[in-house]
């Protein structure tokens, strides 16, 4: 049984505050808590900063953007029905189609009417006598409910370089993960994109396109395989369809929910034949398979992963055509996966074109931004338009951009200092009636397929909270101390920890981001739910609960 709080102050009574539940952000994971907490018969608002639904997919209609997982294993699984009346277009869908199906979603089972839009959450307090929490949107309008659960994403909070300069410049310009809704015409213009992550893979291979000329500012660059998209005619829909079950098992069964199985040989356990045939099958595989799917000690054999490297390495020699411009095309700095692994489609043959041009940023560091374009340490260059691809402050960067103050006043971001602690990266001690989906060190990977998961477990503990009349929910510091530790075990061993990227913490244009910290929980989805069912069947007694 859960163990009583000691006796306190008569909470506020659940019919004195505006809500039940608050969920912060209508994307994947917010429109599903709705869709769920509605069930319990709760009272339930969302608050979302946009104008529509989709957060990730709502934000990120820059010109490529696209899943670079399997479409059919991206999209919501609870719904038979929905599954039966949504053809996917393309093995890896575009921004629009998946900007299309949340609102699809949205309608089908009406959500738009608890959703207020154009709603930013700035401060979220926690009142310990009420047992609430008061939440405040960017108009200064307050609102209260028992519950609070943040659905902000973990790449949602945008980050710009710290150039001197950037508003100086004349033309339009825009981050990738705040592209306006107008789009912007770069057709025949002089366009720059600056950083080469998967959101700068996918605009500079689009925007290559009709660009007039493009110049690619790349710091470090990324090792990128092929995703091999194309479109998903009717009967193979039919296909897919009749596989979801099989599909979805099977994404319950992986690391990390992906579709791509790791393969249980050790690299050197087969011959070099037999492993360059699967290296290039692999290649010539979809999406994320090459790196989900690889040998089982390829992200943990520094051997392993040096050959795979130097695998990746050669492809990219065969396919730019200019030497030199391969060569700062291949990362030195990390192995191949330690890193995201961005996915493309002629990507690297975009730099054989004669409207694209490389700027190795080691080289030739931008010193500023200017009225008419971009200042390096060499020359100046004159831009139409100019594409931020700078990616996010991750994991953590969108809680401490709200101030979410919990129990006595500790603000999250204070407590959070040196990395994040999460009771199975659903709570924080501290911060009762909180949790978060998606949260620093819930498992990652095929996110939905985690989403879901994480969804249902908030609405079975609310359900219980609920029928008990329990106000309370509340991690205690023992269960996030011993979550802590199975993280950082599992973290060990990993060449991805020794790696400077978001998932390791590193943002180098955000104060305090520049000391690598585990942000992210390492070990497989399958551990990951048992561990969580493991709390709720033993009726969360290592919480408080009261
Ligand atoms: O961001 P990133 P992203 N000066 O951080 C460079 C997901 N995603 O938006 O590596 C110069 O990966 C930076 O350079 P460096 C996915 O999980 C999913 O691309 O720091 N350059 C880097 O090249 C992904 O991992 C999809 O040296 C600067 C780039 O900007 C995550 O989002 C699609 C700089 C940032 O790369 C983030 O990807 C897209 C500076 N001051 C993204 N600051 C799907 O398809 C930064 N850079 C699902």
């Amino acid at each position: 049984m859960a163990m009583p709080r000691e006796e306190g102050p008569t909470p506020q009574p659940s019919s004195t505050l505006d809500y039940d539940a608050i969920i912060v952000g209508a994307g994947i994971s917010g429109m599903y808590q709705l869709y769920r907490l509605r069930e319990l018969g709760l009272r339930v608002r969302v608050f979302e900063a946009g104008t529509g639904v989709g957060g990730t997919w709502y934000w990120n209609r820059y010109p490529g953007a696209r899943f670079d997982s399997e479409s059919y294993s991206y999209g919501y699984s609870f719904s038979q029905e929905l599954l039966d009346e949504w053809d996917w277009g393309e093995h890896f869908s575009g921004q629009p189609e998946i900007e299309r199906y949340c609102n699809h979603v949205a309608a089908k089972f009406d959500l738009y009417r608890d959703i207020q839009f154009s709603a930013r959450v700035i401060a979220a307090h926690f009142n310990e006598v009420g047992r609430h929490w008061t939440i405040t949107l960017g108009d200064r309008s307050q609102h209260t409910a028992r519950f609070l659960i943040s659905a902000i994403g973990l790449l949602s909070a945008p980050t710009m370089p710290r150039f001197d300069g950037i508003e100086d410049f004349r033309g339009p310009w825009a981050h990738t993960g705040l592209w306006p809704k107008g789009g912007i015409d770069y057709d025949g213009k002089r366009v720059a994109v600056i950083g080469t992550g998967a959101s700068g893979v996918q605009a500079i291979q689009e925007i290559a396109k009709t660009a007039g000329h493009l110049t690619v500012f790349q710091r470090r660059p990324n090792w990128c395989t092929p995703l091999h998209n194309g479109p998903i005619p009717k009967e193979e829909m039919d296909e897919i369809r009749a596989g979801y079950p099989k599909l979805f098992e099977l994404c319950r069964q992986t690391a990390a929910c992906f579709v791509h199985t790791i393969d249980p040989r050790g690299t050197f356990e087969v011959s070099d034949e037999e492993r360059i045939a699967f290296w290039e099958d692999r290649y010539a595989g979809k999406g994320f398979g090459i790196w989900q799917g690889n040998f089982r000690d390829m992200l943990t054999d520094r051997e392993s992963n040096r050959l795979m490297s130097d695998f990746v390495a050669d492809k990219i020699r065969q396919r730019v055509k200019d030497p030199k411009i391969a060569e700062l095309l291949i990362p030195n700095d990390h192995g191949f996966g330690t890193r995201r692994v961005p996915q493309e489609t002629n990507y690297y043959e975009v730099y054989n074109q004669t409207n694209v041009s490389l700027v190795s940023m080691l080289e030739e560091p931008i010193e500023r931004i200017i009225e008419t374009g971009i200042r390096t340490s060499s020359r100046d260059y004159e831009f139409d338009v100019i594409v931020y691809a700078t990616g996010f402050d991750a994991v953590t960067g969108s809680f401490d951009r709200i101030d979410i103050k919990g129990a006595g006043g500790t603000p999250l971001k204070e407590k959070w200092t040196g990395g994040p602690r999460t009771f199975i990266g659903l709570m924080v001690d501290e911060f009762p009636n909180m949790f978060m989906i998606m949260g620093p060190h819930a498992a990652l990977g095929n996110n939905p397929r985690s989403i879901e998961y994480n969804v249902e477990w908030i609405r079975d503990l609310l359900r219980y909270a609920t029928e008990r009349d329990l106000t309370l929910a509340e991690a205690t510091p023992d269960a996030v101390e011993n979550w802590h530790k199975f993280v950082l075990e599992k973290a060990e061993g990993l060449l991805s920890n020794e790696i400077d990227s978001w998932m390791t913490g590193i943002n180098l244009n955000v104060e305090g981001k520049q000391t690598r910290t585990i942000v992210r929980y390492s070990g497989t989805a399958p551990e990951y739910r048992a561990r969580c069912d493991e709390v709720a069947e033993a009726d969360y007694a290592e919480m408080h609960m009261d």
